[in-house]
């Protein structure tokens, strides 16, 4: 039997920096519907499927769209995302990534992608990491989107691990309720004091010595 436990990796926040890109492009397309959106409302928004979060953004706004300006808004705002990730490369991981990546690849420890971007593969492929992953989950493998747990049950799933033996890294609220009701352990990546609900806490990967993950991935 396999000493250690899983990992599952969300994308857009942990990975890499994407999570800058889809606060602009929210902020452009809540302008041009005439009200601003600020830093701290984007936290609620953080893990949210695009349809959500779009839902959310008009909460925010106090707004109303008819069903077809609905979908031509969130068309326009996913063009404007990938426009702004459109020169992603391989440098773009966040700092300390790789060497993680790196450490579960040496010693063989299974990890997966647990995201709600259906631009997750793309993403992926830019940062040519996609290969690395015994499983891919992302937006366009799930009927419901994170708080609720099926992204990473169903990473579990294609890990052959028990949500007792996956350890989730996230950088959303959402992200981290998902993990909890899954019955993962989760690990909070950014500001604790908003990630209160994680298990463990770091501000990114440069703070996680290869002795602590050790730790934490081996079966008692
Ligand atoms: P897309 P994650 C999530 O990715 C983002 O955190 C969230 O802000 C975004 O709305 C969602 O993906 C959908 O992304 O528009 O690319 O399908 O953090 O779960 O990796
Ligand atoms: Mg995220």
């Amino acid at each position: 039997m396999n000493k250690h436990k899983a990992i599952i990796f969300d994308l857009d926040g942990v990975i890499v920096d994407t999570a800058k890109f889809h606060f602009l492009a929210w902020k452009k397309l809540a302008n041009e519907l005439g009200f601003d959106f600020s830093e701290e409302q984007n936290e609620a928004m953080k893990g949210l499927s695009r349809v959500h979060s779009f839902q959310k953004l008009l909460e925010f706004g106090n707004k109303e769209v008819s069903n077809a300006d609905f979908e031509r808004h969130l068309y326009n705002k996913n063009q404007d995302y990938l426009q702004r990730i459109s020169t992603m490369a391989e440098n773009d991981l966040l700092p300390g990534v790789k060497k993680v990546l790196d450490f579960l690849i040496e010693n063989q420890i299974p990890f997966a992608l647990g995201s709600a971007s259906k631009n997750a593969r793309l993403i992926l492929k830019s940062l040519k990491i996609e290969n690395q992953f015994a499983a891919i989950v992302d937006g366009t493998d799930v009927q419901k989107a994170k708080p609720d747990p099926e992204v990473f049950l169903t990473a579990s799933e294609k890990l052959k691990k028990s949500p007792a033996e996956c350890i989730v890294f996230e950088d959303s609220v959402a992200g981290i309720e998902a993990a909890n009701s899954a019955g993962m352990t989760s690990i909070g990546i950014g500001d604790a004091t908003i990630l209160k609900e994680a298990d463990y806490n770091f501000l990114d990967f440069t703070e996680i010595e290869i002795g602590c993950l050790e730790k934490l991935v081996l079966k008692k």
